[in-house]
Protein backbone atom coordinates (compact mmCIF):
# COMPACT_ATOMS: atom_id res chain seq x y z
CA UNK A 1 0.00 0.00 0.00
CA UNK A 2 1.16 3.09 -0.69
CA UNK A 3 -0.28 6.82 0.09
CA UNK A 4 -1.09 9.53 -2.29
CA UNK A 5 -0.73 13.29 -1.53
CA UNK A 6 -2.50 15.73 -3.14
CA UNK A 7 -0.17 18.28 -4.97
CA UNK A 8 -0.99 20.76 -2.12
CA UNK A 9 0.23 18.79 0.83
CA UNK A 10 3.95 18.56 -1.02
CA UNK A 11 4.11 22.03 -1.85
CA UNK A 12 3.06 22.93 1.49
CA UNK A 13 5.67 20.35 3.28
CA UNK A 14 8.28 21.76 0.46
CA UNK A 15 7.86 25.51 1.39
CA UNK A 16 7.81 24.64 5.15
CA UNK A 17 10.74 22.40 5.10
CA UNK A 18 14.23 24.21 5.35
CA UNK A 19 16.18 22.00 3.26
CA UNK A 20 13.92 23.33 -0.02
CA UNK A 21 16.00 24.17 -2.79
CA UNK A 22 15.02 27.99 -3.14
CA UNK A 23 17.16 29.39 -5.89
CA UNK A 24 15.18 32.69 -5.95
CA UNK A 25 17.05 35.41 -7.06
CA UNK A 26 14.15 37.79 -8.60
CA UNK A 27 11.63 37.01 -5.42
CA UNK A 28 9.10 35.78 -7.75
CA UNK A 29 9.12 32.59 -6.40
CA UNK A 30 5.17 31.40 -6.29
CA UNK A 31 3.50 28.46 -4.29
CA UNK A 32 -0.12 26.90 -3.89
CA UNK A 33 -2.05 26.16 -0.84
CA UNK A 34 -5.52 25.70 -0.72
CA UNK A 35 -6.17 26.86 -3.89
CA UNK A 36 -5.12 29.63 -2.71
CA UNK A 37 -1.22 31.52 -4.26
CA UNK A 38 1.15 32.84 -2.44
CA UNK A 39 4.53 34.39 -2.58
CA UNK A 40 8.09 35.07 -1.95
CA UNK A 41 7.39 38.96 -0.18
CA UNK A 42 10.95 39.82 -0.05
CA UNK A 43 12.35 42.47 -1.84
CA UNK A 44 15.99 41.30 -2.79
CA UNK A 45 17.27 44.07 -4.52
CA UNK A 46 16.55 46.44 -1.14
CA UNK A 47 18.22 43.33 0.73
CA UNK A 48 21.22 43.49 -1.50
CA UNK A 49 21.59 47.42 -1.19
CA UNK A 50 21.27 47.57 2.20
CA UNK A 51 23.75 45.16 2.85
CA UNK A 52 26.03 47.07 1.27
CA UNK A 53 25.82 49.95 3.79
CA UNK A 54 28.44 50.92 6.05
CA UNK A 55 28.73 53.91 8.60
CA UNK A 56 28.09 54.75 12.27
CA UNK A 57 24.98 52.85 12.96
CA UNK A 58 24.59 50.64 10.25
CA UNK A 59 23.46 47.36 10.71
CA UNK A 60 21.55 48.57 13.54
CA UNK A 61 25.11 48.18 15.56
CA UNK A 62 25.63 50.33 18.62
CA UNK A 63 26.85 54.23 18.21
CA UNK A 64 30.06 54.62 19.57
CA UNK A 65 29.68 57.09 22.28
CA UNK A 66 31.92 59.83 23.92
CA UNK A 67 31.23 61.12 27.82
CA UNK A 68 30.06 64.38 26.11
CA UNK A 69 27.22 62.77 24.43
CA UNK A 70 26.19 60.82 27.04
CA UNK A 71 25.11 64.11 28.98
CA UNK A 72 21.05 63.85 30.11
CA UNK A 73 20.63 67.06 27.68
CA UNK A 74 20.63 64.73 25.04
CA UNK A 75 17.95 62.82 26.23
CA UNK A 76 15.57 65.98 27.88
CA UNK A 77 13.58 66.21 24.99
CA UNK A 78 12.82 62.42 24.12
CA UNK A 79 13.67 60.38 26.50
CA UNK A 80 16.15 59.05 24.27
CA UNK A 81 19.77 60.13 22.68
CA UNK A 82 18.67 62.32 19.73
CA UNK A 83 22.35 63.35 19.34
CA UNK A 84 22.65 60.05 18.11
CA UNK A 85 19.29 60.01 16.43
CA UNK A 86 20.75 62.95 14.34
CA UNK A 87 24.25 61.46 13.51
CA UNK A 88 23.18 57.76 12.32
CA UNK A 89 21.45 57.71 8.75
CA UNK A 90 17.66 58.15 8.12
CA UNK A 91 17.83 55.30 6.14
CA UNK A 92 20.44 52.73 8.15
CA UNK A 93 20.44 48.98 7.97
CA UNK A 94 19.60 46.80 9.86
CA UNK A 95 20.44 43.17 10.89
CA UNK A 96 17.92 40.29 10.04
CA UNK A 97 17.52 38.75 12.86
CA UNK A 98 14.19 36.74 11.92
CA UNK A 99 14.40 32.84 12.54
CA UNK A 100 16.32 31.46 10.01
CA UNK A 101 12.83 30.01 8.91
CA UNK A 102 11.33 33.09 8.21
CA UNK A 103 13.58 33.83 5.62
CA UNK A 104 11.74 31.45 2.64
CA UNK A 105 8.57 31.94 4.79
CA UNK A 106 5.77 32.43 1.61
CA UNK A 107 2.47 34.60 2.02
CA UNK A 108 -0.85 35.22 -0.05
CA UNK A 109 0.14 36.52 -3.06
CA UNK A 110 -3.65 38.49 -2.20
CA UNK A 111 -3.32 40.56 0.50
CA UNK A 112 -5.09 43.43 1.78
CA UNK A 113 -3.27 46.87 1.88
CA UNK A 114 -2.98 49.02 4.65
CA UNK A 115 -3.01 52.26 6.46
CA UNK A 116 -0.59 52.72 8.65
CA UNK A 117 -0.96 55.20 11.38
CA UNK A 118 1.68 56.64 13.50
CA UNK A 119 0.32 59.11 16.16
CA UNK A 120 3.03 61.60 17.57
CA UNK A 121 3.67 64.04 20.35
CA UNK A 122 7.25 66.30 20.31
CA UNK A 123 8.52 63.56 18.32
CA UNK A 124 12.30 64.36 17.48
CA UNK A 125 12.64 64.92 13.71
CA UNK A 126 15.32 62.35 13.14
CA UNK A 127 13.38 59.70 14.86
CA UNK A 128 10.31 60.21 13.17
CA UNK A 129 11.69 60.53 9.96
CA UNK A 130 13.80 56.98 10.11
CA UNK A 131 10.28 55.60 11.06
CA UNK A 132 8.81 56.61 7.95
CA UNK A 133 12.27 56.22 6.01
CA UNK A 134 12.13 52.65 7.20
CA UNK A 135 8.86 52.06 6.39
CA UNK A 136 9.11 53.23 2.94
CA UNK A 137 12.18 51.06 2.03
CA UNK A 138 10.77 47.93 3.77
CA UNK A 139 7.12 47.72 2.58
CA UNK A 140 6.14 46.58 -0.88
CA UNK A 141 4.45 49.45 -2.22
CA UNK A 142 0.94 48.08 -3.57
CA UNK A 143 0.36 47.15 0.41
CA UNK A 144 0.82 50.59 1.41
CA UNK A 145 -2.61 52.42 0.98
CA UNK A 146 -1.23 55.44 2.76
CA UNK A 147 0.97 56.53 6.10
CA UNK A 148 -1.22 58.95 8.14
CA UNK A 149 0.91 60.92 10.95
CA UNK A 150 -1.29 61.81 13.60
CA UNK A 151 -0.24 64.55 15.67
CA UNK A 152 -1.16 65.39 18.70
CA UNK A 153 -1.24 68.96 19.55
CA UNK A 154 2.73 69.15 19.32
CA UNK A 155 4.67 72.63 19.72
CA UNK A 156 7.78 71.87 18.37
CA UNK A 157 8.83 73.99 14.99
CA UNK A 158 9.98 70.70 13.38
CA UNK A 159 6.54 69.44 13.27
CA UNK A 160 4.59 72.03 11.56
CA UNK A 161 5.45 73.49 8.03
CA UNK A 162 9.01 71.43 7.77
CA UNK A 163 7.00 68.30 8.41
CA UNK A 164 4.77 69.13 5.51
CA UNK A 165 7.13 70.21 3.60
CA UNK A 166 9.56 66.91 3.97
CA UNK A 167 6.46 64.53 3.76
CA UNK A 168 5.60 66.24 0.15
CA UNK A 169 7.93 63.56 -1.64
CA UNK A 170 6.27 60.48 -0.26
CA UNK A 171 2.87 60.81 -2.47
CA UNK A 172 1.17 58.08 0.36
CA UNK A 173 1.88 60.39 3.46
CA UNK A 174 -0.77 61.92 4.92
CA UNK A 175 -0.35 64.75 8.33
CA UNK A 176 -3.28 65.32 10.12
CA UNK A 177 -3.55 67.03 13.51
CA UNK A 178 -5.98 67.64 16.22
CA UNK A 179 -6.78 70.62 17.41
CA UNK A 180 -6.07 69.98 21.44
CA UNK A 181 -3.86 67.78 23.57
CA UNK A 182 -5.71 64.31 23.11
CA UNK A 183 -3.66 62.14 24.23
CA UNK A 184 -2.18 58.45 22.21
CA UNK A 185 -5.54 56.79 22.33
CA UNK A 186 -7.77 59.05 20.74
CA UNK A 187 -4.95 60.35 18.39
CA UNK A 188 -5.23 57.10 16.87
CA UNK A 189 -8.95 56.84 16.74
CA UNK A 190 -8.34 59.91 14.58
CA UNK A 191 -6.23 58.08 12.42
CA UNK A 192 -7.99 55.24 12.37
CA UNK A 193 -11.19 57.18 11.29
CA UNK A 194 -9.48 58.84 8.27
CA UNK A 195 -7.98 55.61 7.11
CA UNK A 196 -8.77 54.22 3.76
CA UNK A 197 -6.70 50.74 3.80
CA UNK A 198 -8.37 47.27 4.81
CA UNK A 199 -6.43 46.92 7.08
CA UNK A 200 -5.16 49.66 9.99
CA UNK A 201 -1.40 49.07 11.31
CA UNK A 202 -0.81 50.97 14.15
CA UNK A 203 3.07 52.05 15.35
CA UNK A 204 4.52 54.52 16.96
CA UNK A 205 6.77 57.60 16.07
CA UNK A 206 10.37 56.28 16.97
CA UNK A 207 10.27 52.39 15.27
CA UNK A 208 12.38 50.92 12.67
CA UNK A 209 10.72 48.06 10.71
CA UNK A 210 12.56 45.35 9.54
CA UNK A 211 13.08 43.06 6.46
CA UNK A 212 9.38 41.77 5.31
CA UNK A 213 7.61 42.78 8.62
CA UNK A 214 4.30 43.68 6.29
CA UNK A 215 3.61 40.84 4.35
CA UNK A 216 3.46 38.21 7.73
CA UNK A 217 0.57 40.66 9.69
CA UNK A 218 -1.62 40.89 7.00
CA UNK A 219 -1.31 37.38 5.78
CA UNK A 220 -2.81 36.35 9.43
CA UNK A 221 -5.95 39.18 8.82
CA UNK A 222 -6.31 37.76 5.41
CA UNK A 223 -6.95 33.99 6.62
CA UNK A 224 -9.41 35.37 9.59
CA UNK A 225 -10.38 38.66 9.59
CA UNK A 226 -11.35 38.80 12.95
CA UNK A 227 -7.87 39.07 14.09
CA UNK A 228 -5.28 41.28 15.54
CA UNK A 229 -2.11 40.78 14.83
CA UNK A 230 1.71 41.84 16.42
CA UNK A 231 4.77 41.97 15.12
CA UNK A 232 7.96 41.05 17.70
CA UNK A 233 8.93 44.14 18.99
CA UNK A 234 13.10 44.64 19.11
CA UNK A 235 14.03 46.47 21.28
CA UNK A 236 16.08 50.08 19.91
CA UNK A 237 18.32 51.13 22.85
CA UNK A 238 17.65 54.62 24.01
CA UNK A 239 21.47 55.29 24.56
CA UNK A 240 23.49 53.91 21.34
CA UNK A 241 20.63 52.67 18.91
CA UNK A 242 21.77 49.35 19.05
CA UNK A 243 19.29 46.64 18.75
CA UNK A 244 19.00 42.93 20.77
CA UNK A 245 15.46 41.24 21.50
CA UNK A 246 11.78 42.03 22.93
CA UNK A 247 7.63 42.89 23.30
CA UNK A 248 4.23 45.67 23.22
CA UNK A 249 1.79 47.56 21.87
CA UNK A 250 2.32 47.80 17.89
CA UNK A 251 -0.36 46.00 15.48
CA UNK A 252 -2.60 45.17 12.07
CA UNK A 253 -6.11 44.96 12.59
CA UNK A 254 -8.98 44.64 10.04
CA UNK A 255 -10.48 48.15 9.53
CA UNK A 256 -14.33 46.66 9.64
CA UNK A 257 -13.31 44.75 12.22
CA UNK A 258 -12.09 47.53 14.71
CA UNK A 259 -15.26 49.41 14.17
CA UNK A 260 -17.33 46.98 14.44
CA UNK A 261 -15.52 46.14 17.96
CA UNK A 262 -16.13 49.66 18.67
CA UNK A 263 -12.80 50.91 18.17
CA UNK A 264 -10.84 52.22 21.74
CA UNK A 265 -12.86 53.36 24.33
CA UNK A 266 -12.14 57.27 23.09
CA UNK A 267 -12.32 57.97 27.24
CA UNK A 268 -9.12 56.77 27.72
CA UNK A 269 -6.68 59.39 28.65
CA UNK A 270 -2.95 60.27 27.20
CA UNK A 271 -1.56 56.46 27.84
CA UNK A 272 -1.97 53.38 29.33
CA UNK A 273 -4.89 51.02 29.44
CA UNK A 274 -6.12 50.31 25.46
CA UNK A 275 -4.02 47.14 25.30
CA UNK A 276 -6.32 45.95 27.65
CA UNK A 277 -9.44 47.28 26.16
CA UNK A 278 -9.41 46.09 23.17
CA UNK A 279 -7.84 42.57 23.95
CA UNK A 280 -10.95 42.52 26.41
CA UNK A 281 -13.15 43.11 23.28
CA UNK A 282 -11.18 40.68 20.89
CA UNK A 283 -11.49 37.89 23.31
CA UNK A 284 -15.39 38.13 23.87
CA UNK A 285 -16.15 39.03 20.72
CA UNK A 286 -14.40 35.37 19.09
CA UNK A 287 -11.21 37.46 18.03
CA UNK A 288 -8.21 35.92 17.78
CA UNK A 289 -4.64 37.43 18.71
CA UNK A 290 -1.32 36.44 17.37
CA UNK A 291 2.25 37.76 18.03
CA UNK A 292 3.94 36.96 14.52
CA UNK A 293 7.50 36.04 14.97
CA UNK A 294 8.32 36.68 11.44
CA UNK A 295 7.45 40.25 11.49
CA UNK A 296 9.94 42.69 13.59
CA UNK A 297 9.63 45.91 13.96
CA UNK A 298 12.34 48.06 16.53
CA UNK A 299 11.17 50.46 19.24
CA UNK A 300 13.29 52.86 21.10
CA UNK A 301 12.00 52.54 24.46
CA UNK A 302 12.51 55.49 26.77
CA UNK A 303 14.69 56.26 29.28
CA UNK A 304 12.01 58.00 30.87
CA UNK A 305 8.92 60.14 29.37
CA UNK A 306 9.45 63.51 27.98
CA UNK A 307 6.02 64.89 27.86
CA UNK A 308 3.82 66.21 30.01
CA UNK A 309 0.84 64.52 31.01
CA UNK A 310 -2.31 67.04 31.34
CA UNK A 311 -3.52 67.10 35.25
CA UNK A 312 -6.24 65.24 36.49
CA UNK A 313 -6.16 62.81 34.12
CA UNK A 314 -6.16 58.83 35.03
CA UNK A 315 -3.98 57.28 33.04
CA UNK A 316 -5.28 53.35 33.73
CA UNK A 317 -9.01 53.19 33.58
CA UNK A 318 -10.36 50.70 31.54
CA UNK A 319 -14.01 51.10 30.57
CA UNK A 320 -16.28 49.89 27.69
CA UNK A 321 -18.67 52.45 28.29
CA UNK A 322 -18.05 55.55 26.11
CA UNK A 323 -17.40 52.72 23.25
CA UNK A 324 -21.13 52.01 23.47
CA UNK A 325 -20.45 48.22 23.59
CA UNK A 326 -21.41 45.96 26.69
CA UNK A 327 -21.52 42.30 28.00
CA UNK A 328 -24.56 40.97 27.10
CA UNK A 329 -25.39 37.86 28.51
CA UNK A 330 -27.89 34.82 27.02
CA UNK A 331 -29.41 32.29 29.56
CA UNK A 332 -29.64 28.69 27.50
CA UNK A 333 -29.44 24.87 28.43
CA UNK A 334 -25.84 25.00 28.60
CA UNK A 335 -25.24 27.72 30.80
CA UNK A 336 -25.08 31.53 30.25
CA UNK A 337 -23.39 32.81 26.82
CA UNK A 338 -21.46 36.20 26.80
CA UNK A 339 -21.19 38.47 23.67
CA UNK A 340 -20.31 42.27 23.24
CA UNK A 341 -23.65 44.30 22.25
CA UNK A 342 -24.74 47.67 21.86
CA UNK A 343 -25.25 49.34 25.46
CA UNK A 344 -29.11 49.80 25.94
CA UNK A 345 -29.80 52.61 27.89
CA UNK A 346 -30.56 53.35 31.47
CA UNK A 347 -32.54 50.66 33.97
CA UNK A 348 -32.38 47.95 30.88
CA UNK A 349 -30.48 44.47 32.30
CA UNK A 350 -27.93 44.76 29.34
CA UNK A 351 -26.95 48.19 30.70
CA UNK A 352 -23.13 48.32 32.35
CA UNK A 353 -22.80 51.46 34.31
CA UNK A 354 -20.68 54.25 33.74
CA UNK A 355 -18.63 53.15 37.49
CA UNK A 356 -17.58 49.95 36.09
CA UNK A 357 -14.32 50.64 35.43
CA UNK A 358 -12.29 47.70 35.40
CA UNK A 359 -14.65 45.70 37.40
CA UNK A 360 -16.54 43.68 35.17
CA UNK A 361 -19.63 42.46 37.24
CA UNK A 362 -23.03 42.40 35.78
CA UNK A 363 -25.02 45.89 37.50
CA UNK A 364 -28.72 44.20 37.74
CA UNK A 365 -28.39 40.26 39.02
CA UNK A 366 -25.60 40.83 40.72
CA UNK A 367 -23.18 38.48 38.52
CA UNK A 368 -20.25 38.60 37.44
CA UNK A 369 -18.23 37.14 34.99
CA UNK A 370 -16.15 33.99 36.25
CA UNK A 371 -14.45 31.95 34.04
CA UNK A 372 -13.07 28.14 33.80
CA UNK A 373 -9.31 28.18 33.10
CA UNK A 374 -9.65 24.01 32.56
CA UNK A 375 -12.12 24.81 30.10
CA UNK A 376 -10.99 28.19 28.41
CA UNK A 377 -15.02 29.04 28.90
CA UNK A 378 -16.50 32.35 30.40
CA UNK A 379 -20.00 31.99 32.15
CA UNK A 380 -22.03 34.28 34.55
CA UNK A 381 -21.92 33.29 37.99
CA UNK A 382 -22.55 35.29 41.31
CA UNK A 383 -20.23 37.95 42.02
CA UNK A 384 -18.57 36.35 44.85
CA UNK A 385 -15.35 38.93 46.17
CA UNK A 386 -13.20 35.81 47.21
CA UNK A 387 -13.41 34.01 43.84
CA UNK A 388 -9.97 33.98 41.97
CA UNK A 389 -11.64 33.21 38.98
CA UNK A 390 -13.68 36.18 39.16
CA UNK A 391 -10.67 38.34 39.61
CA UNK A 392 -9.50 40.53 37.10
CA UNK A 393 -5.94 40.96 37.31
CA UNK A 394 -2.98 43.35 36.03
CA UNK A 395 -0.13 41.15 35.72
CA UNK A 396 3.67 42.09 35.52
CA UNK A 397 2.63 45.93 36.89
CA UNK A 398 6.58 47.72 36.59
CA UNK A 399 6.35 50.41 39.27
CA UNK A 400 9.83 51.44 38.56
CA UNK A 401 8.29 52.52 34.89
CA UNK A 402 5.24 53.92 36.53
CA UNK A 403 7.17 55.74 39.16
CA UNK A 404 9.54 56.95 36.70
CA UNK A 405 6.63 57.85 34.20
CA UNK A 406 4.97 60.31 37.03
CA UNK A 407 8.38 61.84 38.30
CA UNK A 408 9.38 62.88 34.76
CA UNK A 409 5.40 63.82 33.91
CA UNK A 410 4.89 66.13 36.92
CA UNK A 411 8.65 67.87 36.62
C1 LIG B 1 3.73 51.63 24.97
C2 LIG B 1 3.34 51.20 23.55
C3 LIG B 1 2.37 52.21 22.97
C4 LIG B 1 1.12 52.23 23.83
C5 LIG B 1 1.52 52.55 25.29
C6 LIG B 1 0.37 52.42 26.27
C7 LIG B 1 4.95 49.82 22.36
C8 LIG B 1 6.13 49.78 21.50
N1 LIG B 1 4.51 51.07 22.69
O1 LIG B 1 4.13 52.95 25.02
O2 LIG B 1 2.04 51.86 21.63
O3 LIG B 1 0.46 51.00 23.75
O4 LIG B 1 2.49 51.64 25.76
O5 LIG B 1 -0.68 53.25 25.98
O6 LIG B 1 4.40 48.81 22.75
N2 LIG B 1 1.64 59.93 21.88
C9 LIG B 1 0.66 60.83 21.50
N3 LIG B 1 0.09 61.62 22.46
C10 LIG B 1 0.42 61.54 23.79
C11 LIG B 1 1.39 60.59 24.17
C12 LIG B 1 1.98 59.80 23.19
O7 LIG B 1 0.33 60.93 20.32
O8 LIG B 1 -0.13 62.26 24.58
C13 LIG B 1 2.25 59.07 20.85
C14 LIG B 1 3.77 58.97 20.91
O9 LIG B 1 4.37 59.96 20.13
C15 LIG B 1 4.01 57.57 20.39
C16 LIG B 1 2.79 56.79 20.86
O10 LIG B 1 1.79 57.76 21.12
O11 LIG B 1 4.05 57.54 18.98
C17 LIG B 1 3.07 55.95 22.11
O12 LIG B 1 3.59 56.74 23.15
P1 LIG B 1 5.04 56.43 23.80
O13 LIG B 1 5.99 56.08 22.75
O14 LIG B 1 5.37 57.53 24.72
O15 LIG B 1 4.66 55.18 24.64
P2 LIG B 1 5.46 53.79 24.94
O16 LIG B 1 6.29 53.37 23.80
O17 LIG B 1 6.05 53.91 26.27
MN1 LIG C 1 6.91 54.36 22.05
Amino acid sequence: MHKTYDVTTVVEWMITSTTFPLGLGDGQFYAWTNGLRRKDWHDYESIQKEALRSGKGEHGKPYPLTEEHHDDSAYRENGFNIFVSNNIALERSLPDIRHANCKHKMYLERLPNTSIIIPFHNEGWTSLLRTIHSIINRTPESLIAEIILVDDFSDREHLKDKLEEYMARFSKVRIVRTKKREGLIRTRLLGASMARGEVLTFLDSHCEVNVNWLPPLLNQIALNHKTIVCPMIDVIDHNHFGSPVMAGGLFAVDRKWFWELGGYDPGLEIWGGEQYEISFKVWMCGGEMFDVPCSRVGHIYRKYVPYKVPSGTSLARIRNVAANLCVDSKHGATGTELRLDICVKDGSERTWSHEQDRTLFHPVSNSCMDCNPAEKKIFMARCDPLSETQQWVFEHINMTVLEKFNHHASS
